[in-house]
């Protein structure tokens, strides 16, 4: 390794988090080129947008969905549907590649039989954020949640189960993936505000200045 280039993860590596969360670093970085293109089509079906929430606030993280449901905000709350409020379209297809990945980094975690019907696309710019919340908008809680981040490394809050459980703070890094299940999957959890750095991956140069994370989900 040279002095420029950043160091190479074990992507086999499983770290235990929490009982049933578990951090597979780097599990993604060979295939981020592939997923980065298949986000790309995804993208200029349903493009990032800002939602609302029922309360009045503009997220500051844009946000898009693929597969066949999809995460929105609506005056009446937060829920699936499987059409783009935007444009009355079915959501556009959970590219393959996504899918297996998702699969295979549940697989890899202890969950077998993980097949995602919904992938929410968050791109962070710089200073966007997700305060501290639980996910409750799925039918089923005993599928995990995968997630996968690239681009910016960003500092994760990783709570308990009350809003005002001191959360530990974690560094999610480009290509890795976290899968939060069983006695895990009701903490609470949220995204510090995005920093700039200068430790953009060379491998991905159009995430320079942004982090997109990819939840996997079994919503309906
Ligand atoms: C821990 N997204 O979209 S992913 C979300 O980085 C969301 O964009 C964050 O929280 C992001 O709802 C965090 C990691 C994550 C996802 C679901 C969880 C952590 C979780 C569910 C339970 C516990
Ligand atoms: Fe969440």
């Amino acid at each position: 390794m040279d002095l420029f280039s950043q160091p190479t993860k074990d992507s086999r590596e499983v770290v235990k988090l929490a009982p049933d969360a578990y951090l597979l670093p780097g599990f993604a970085l060979d295939q981020t080129t592939g997923l980065l293109e298949a986000l790309h089509a995804v993208i200029q079906q349903a493009p990032f947008r800002r939602m609302v929430t029922p309360g009045g606030f503009t997220m500051s993280v844009a946000m898009s969905n693929c597969g066949r449901l999809g995460w929105v905000t609506a005056r009446t709350g937060y829920r699936y549907t499987d059409y783009d409020p935007l444009n009355d379209q079915p959501w556009p297809a959970m590219p393959a590649l996504l899918a297996d990945l998702a699969h295979n980094a549940a697989l890899a975690a202890g969950y077998a039989h993980f097949y995602p019907d919904a992938c929410l696309i968050n791109r962070y710019n710089i200073g966007a954020r997700m305060s501290l919340h639980q996910d409750k908008n799925e039918i089923d809680y005993r599928q995990p949640i995968v997630s996968v981040s690239l681009g910016l490394p960003a500092t994760f809050q990783l709570g308990g189960f009350e809003r005002g459980d001191k959360p530990l703070k974690l560094i999610l890094d480009h290509g890795d993936i976290v899968v939060w299940g069983g006695a895990s999957r009701m903490r609470y959890h949220g995204v510090l505000p995005l920093k700039a750095s200068l430790q953009a991956p060379d491998t991905a140069p159009a995430l320079k200045d942004c982090r997109i994370n990819l939840t996997f989900r079994k919503a309906g």
